[in-house]
């Protein structure tokens, strides 16, 4: 039996690669930073797992992350800690350098030091960020790729630059097996909440719930009127006691014109774990090849929840503005399609669609409402 130390355990990817490598008979040793609340919610399929371990540390505690190489004796290493937001970067750029960057260095030495150095591969989670304002130009189009140069716009892409550019140096000067995964946005049913695709379809979710409880108390409401930043319920003044929350706050946004490659969070674990299962380690793009922004995001996800326009939905929010911002991203997945034989299996409309309804189902089960079934939902 294999065994597989993941950091960042806790995180949207930690949580899908645990599943993966449990169906793959792994051994999984998962590092969850100790916190005062539970983090562990997106494990919970696999909490009784016998094969399942999960051990506290802190990537930025170069002592912890050799004590637990040490302890485990691990054939593969998944770095998946970072402060992944890029916001936030600019806001705790200090934290963001010590845990993105300085996490990476500090699992690399502990392999570096093993006993097992030669026994352990390594898988480190780098990011489209990285290119920033770069592209590809060619007869086929913009696009960035491996062979891409690399250009940064924020704090939180440099700290993964460093680490990137750490990873190929260890494997050069030492000859350990060490991979990047280059990925694209990948987003799922289990994002964190403040990434721009689940910020627009947990909103969704919750609205709908709002608007679904009650109109079970008014039969005759007329649904609702939009006021400044705010969408009231009810027209009818008379039925204003019986109702607990008369107003829902619009859904603020910043840049609505960035476009992203976004695919979905199973299909690039699996192409993490293909990367160490090559005889020789090296760097890889993985992502869909397809572009779109967030107003495409938001257009189809509003769309699909039978909302129409989403224009009377949203307000913008200058508070997510950044101070610097990455345009377009279209990542080209060759490489991988042809090294490693990986492919997206969910593309852009089906991870909306996913995104909207388990949110959906989700805020409906939580207000003790009915859940709507598969892809027949009714505003
Ligand atoms: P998440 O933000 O969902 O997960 C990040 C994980 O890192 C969480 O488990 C978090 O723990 C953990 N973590 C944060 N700080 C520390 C620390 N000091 N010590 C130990 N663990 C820590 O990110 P994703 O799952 O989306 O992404 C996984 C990785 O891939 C990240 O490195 C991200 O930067 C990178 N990436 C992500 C992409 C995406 O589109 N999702 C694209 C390209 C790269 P806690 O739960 O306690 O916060
Ligand atoms: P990103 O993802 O920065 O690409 O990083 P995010 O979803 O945060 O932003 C995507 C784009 O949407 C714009 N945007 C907003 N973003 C957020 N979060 N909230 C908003 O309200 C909002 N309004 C507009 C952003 O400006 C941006 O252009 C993600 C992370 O997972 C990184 O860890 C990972 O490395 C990259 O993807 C690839």
């Amino acid at each position: 039996m294999k065994t597989a130390v993941v950091f960042g355990v806790t995180g949207q990817d930690g949580s899908y690669l645990t599943d993966l490598l449990l169906s793959k008979d792994y051994r999984v040793i998962g590092v969850a930073r100790r916190s005062s609340v539970d983090t562990t919610e997106r494990l919970d399929q696999n909490i009784n797992n016998a094969d399942f371990i999960i051990v506290e540390g802190d990537i930025t505690d170069g002592f912890c992350v050799s004590d637990i190489i040490n302890k485990y004796e691990p054939d593969e290493v998944y770095n998946l800690a970072a402060q992944s937001h890029v916001g936030t970067s600019f806001k705790q750029p200090t934290l963001t350098w010590d845990v993105t960057g300085g996490g990476c260095l500090n699992i690399l030495e502990a392999i570096r030091v093993s006993p097992r150095v030669d026994d352990i591969r390594f898988y480190q989670a780098s990011s489209s960020e990285m290119f920033g304002k770069n592209f590809t130009l060619t007869n086929d189009g913009k696009y960035q790729d491996e062979n891409t140069a690399f250009m940064p716009q924020s704090p939180y892409a440099i700290a993964k630059l460093a680490a990137h550019h750490l990873v190929r140096n260890y494997r050069d000067s030492y000859g350990i097996h060490a991979s990047s995964g280059i990925l694209f946005n990948h987003e799922s049913e289990r994002r964190g909440e403040n990434f721009v695709t689940r910020k627009i379809t947990k909103w969704i979710g919750r609205f709908l719930a709002w608007e679904k409880q009650n109109s079970a108390l008014i039969p005759s409401l007329c649904r609702f009127e939009f006021a400044g930043d705010h969408i009231m319920l009810p027209r009818k003044r008379m039925y204003l006691d019986m109702i607990k929350t008369p107003i829902f706050s619009k859904l603020g946004l910043g840049n609505l014109q960035a476009r992203r490659d976004w695919g979905h969070a199973k299909d690039y674990v699996r192409g993490m774990w293909l990367m160490l299962q090559q005889e020789e380690p090296d760097d890889y793009v993985i992502a869909t090849g397809e572009t779109h922004s967030v107003e495409e995001f938001l257009e189809y996800a509003f769309e699909h929840a039978g909302l129409g326009d989403w224009n009377q939905y949203v307000y913008i929010d200058p508070e997510f503005f950044r101070p610097a911002e990455v345009d377009y991203l279209l990542g080209n997945p060759t490489k991988a399609a042809e090294k490693l034989g990986w492919r997206p299996r969910i593309k852009f409309e089906e991870l909306a669609q996913k995104m909207v309804e388990a949110d959906i189902n989700e805020e409906l089960r939580r207000s003790g409402l009915q859940e709507v079934s598969d892809g027949c939902i009714e505003a």
